[in-house]
């Protein structure tokens, strides 16, 4: 069998068409796959890189309604955006799909079918929330209520966002439908369940030996430690019937009689996604998908963040392999979570840094971002992005090390030769050096196949390193006058390290690595240089620091106001005599940290007041103030101290006092009502 045989098959996780995507999104999947597949290609491999758009699920039709707009509206406005930001990332999907698209549900609809037919399903009935206003079940996501674990009041159904802890339902305290604001009920509904307790065997050994048939299928060696622990303590806790349909009116409908208003459960219909992609990208460009789904030699890359582990580790090889035919993933290279500025990144607090804001604030900087990305990966524990570590890292890095080398090498080539490479013979002095930059390229080269990304880039900048430390060790500009044989030799060995970094940074920094072709030619003279990167100032970073901040304060969660007390008279309201006055004396009092005490002018006499204001207001700085004081309440005693009357205070949500003082000069006795 020749090489070329071999077919890769890598997928990115389908986004929902819900939102723009951020920084965590790339960093989390597109961003490593989109490195391990310009590397596969560079190599002459079999590739198809596949994505699109989910457009199905409850996320979407909850977004609609939020909007006030319909589903279809909501996925045409996101895949739109989503797709152009890809592209605009050097994001290189071979084909770019919508799970709205009729090829991927007729795809979904005769996978479902063959799985039916086969007896893998098990129809059960079971209770679900049903809001009785809108006649309709409640998909989880529709339902919120009190988390049993943080008790934070906003948790979904399926998940509770401030905790993180996984959720059915029922589990909530006191749910309510999201569509009508009521109590749901509970009512009975019919659904097709996976019974995936059947599967725990070989899964078990699938995924922690690698051999599926008693054949080996893939290196468990080469699996994340957090992908296998996952999958294991899901399998090792037991695995649950799960059902594969679900009540709701957009998605895939289920093809299958009695079943109206069902669809797929968007986890079934999402990954088969793949593969209805894969078959439009075929037919696009002459190829047989089933090659890459079905093939003896293929293999299979799914790229995800680690939310979505359980669906590509343990319920899609379930149903690819009950199917039959279908080659199951060869690897699942699931990143962690990656945090913003000390946060969770967050869609609903806009909590993130946006692909396409920071295009408009960064043009043509997509390989700055793509670097820092990938320096601080989240592969094998959560990382954090922060604004001034990109700016250390492009300055310190790219700016002072790959850009400076490339410059260099471009300025005194044109300097001392107009650009014209030197044809020259190696000494073993530069053949040493040029083996060690062939060593950094083939390292990185292993490295990415390893799905070690974050290490495959720093080797590849190794090599800039040692063409930058190279020219400042040998420093041809002080040699150019006394040894001009060595300098050509010298700047020849230079021109070869930019073009070995041009091919070896090509996967991380295509824009980059474009502009080395650039530079480099025809390979006979150099290019004028175009410049590579640009210093990122205190103030580029000061603003989106700022940006994220403002962010922060307008999507804080806002207190629920005290409801209104009962009705009272306006006989009531005119028992109080309110009246301003004018605070003369202030004191603490001793061993309350809370009280003042003051001596009040109320235009009727002179009077003690105590108020519980000390933590809020210093004696000093309140004398001469004019607040507003009842008069005719009870004295009471008060640590000791006879108090007649209360001072008014405003109270906000977190609890600060100020006074209610009139807004113009009005005599102390001035009456309130
Ligand atoms: N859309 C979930 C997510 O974006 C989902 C992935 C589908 S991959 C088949 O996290
Ligand atoms: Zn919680």
């Amino acid at each position: 069998m020749s090489e070329h045989t071999k077919k890769h098959l890598v997928t990115a996780a389908l986004p929902y068409a819900n939102g723009p995507l951020h920084i965590g999104h790339i960093a989390g999947a597109y961003l490593p796959a989109d490195i391990y597949v310009r590397y596969l290609k560079s190599k002459g491999e079999d590739v198809a890189f596949i994505c699109g758009s989910d457009e199905h699920g409850a996320a979407i039709t909850l977004r609609a309604k939020k909007e006030g707009t319909t589903p279809q509206a909501i996925v045409d406005k996101y895949h739109q955006i989503n797709e152009k930001a890809f592209a605009d990332f050097g994001i290189q999907f071979d084909k770019y799909s919508r799970t709205s698209k009729p090829i991927h549900h007729e795809t979904a609809r005769d996978f479902f079918k063959v799985l039916n037919d086969k007896g893998v399903f098990e129809k059960q009935t079971s209770e679900q929330f049903y809001d009785e206003e809108n006649n309709q079940f409640l998909a989880d996501r529709y339902i919120i209520g009190e988390c049993p674990n943080c008790h934070h009041d906003g948790a979904y159904g399926d998940q509770c966002e401030k905790c993180g802890s996984t959720l059915s339902p029922q589990d909530l305290i006191n749910p309510k439908s999201t569509i009508s604001g009521n109590s749901p009920i509970l009512k009975e509904t019919s659904h097709w369940f996976l019974p995936m307790q059947k599967d725990e065997k070989w899964l078990k050994e699938w995924i922690e030996a690698g051999t599926l048939d008693g054949k080996q299928q893939h290196n468990p060696k080469v699996w994340r430690n957090q992908v296998i622990g996952q999958c294991k303590s899901w399998i090792d806790g037991g695995l649950q019937p799960r059902a594969m349909t679900r009540d709701l009116d957009w998605g895939v409908k289920v093809p299958v009689e009695g079943a109206d208003g069902k669809v797929l459960y968007v986890w079934l219909d999402a990954p088969i996604g793949y593969i209805s992609a894969t078959k439009e990208w075929a037919s696009e460009n002459g190829k047989d998908w089933e090659d890459y789904w079905k093939g003896e030699d293929t293999e299979l890359i799914h790229f995800i963040g680690k939310d979505n582990i359980v669906f590509h580790a343990i319920i899609f090889p379930i149903i690819l392999k009950a199917h039959g035919d279908f080659v199951l993933p060869t690897n699942v290279p699931a990143n962690e979570f990656l945090n913003l500025e000390g946060d969770k990144l967050s869609t609903s607090r806009n909590w993130a840094v946006w692909l396409h804001e920071y295009l408009e604030d960064f043009p043509n900087r997509q390989d700055e971002l793509r670097y820092v990305l990938t320096s601080i990966a989240p592969e094998s524990k959560d990382s954090e992005f922060t604004w001034k570590d990109y700016q250390a890292r492009v300055n310190n890095e790219l700016v002072a090390i790959l850009g400076n080398f490339v410059n260099r090498v471009a300025v005194l080539t044109h300097k001392y030769y107009d650009g014209v490479i030197p044809e020259v013979e190696y000494t073993e002095e530069e053949g040493a050096v040029f083996n060690k930059v062939l060593g950094l390229a083939s390292k990185s080269g292993e490295l990415i196949q390893q799905f070690k990304f974050r290490e495959a880039q720093s080797a590849a900048m190794g090599v800039a390193r040692i063409g930058n430390k190279y020219l400042a060790d040998v420093e041809p500009w002080k040699l150019i006058k006394t040894d001009p044989e060595k300098v050509k030799i010298i700047m020849a060995l230079a021109i070869e390290i930019v073009s070995e970094l041009k091919d070896v940074i090509k996967p991380f920094l295509p824009t980059t690595a474009n502009k080395l072709g650039a530079l480099l030619g025809d390979g006979k003279t150099l290019n004028k240089p175009e410049l590579l990167f640009q210093k990122i100032e205190d103030k580029d970073i000061e603003i989106q620091i700022l940006k994220l901040e403002s962010n922060k304060k307008m999507n804080a969660p806002k207190p629920e106001a005290k409801p209104q007390l009962p009705e009272a008279s306006f006989e009531d309201f005119t028992k109080m005599d309110i009246r301003v006055g004018t605070i003369l004396e202030a004191e603490k009092v001793p061993k309350a940290n809370k009280l003042l005490k003051l001596l009040v002018d109320t235009g009727l006499d002179k009077r003690t007041v105590v108020s519980g204001i000390a933590e809020h207001y210093t004696a000093e700085e309140i004398i001469g103030k004019k607040v507003s004081v009842l008069l005719n309440l009870a004295s009471r005693k008060i640590r000791g101290v006879e108090s007649q009357g209360m001072i008014l205070m405003a109270e906000n949500s977190v609890g600060e006092l100020s006074f209610v003082s009139p807004e113009n000069e009005v005599e102390s006795g001035s009456e309130i009502r």
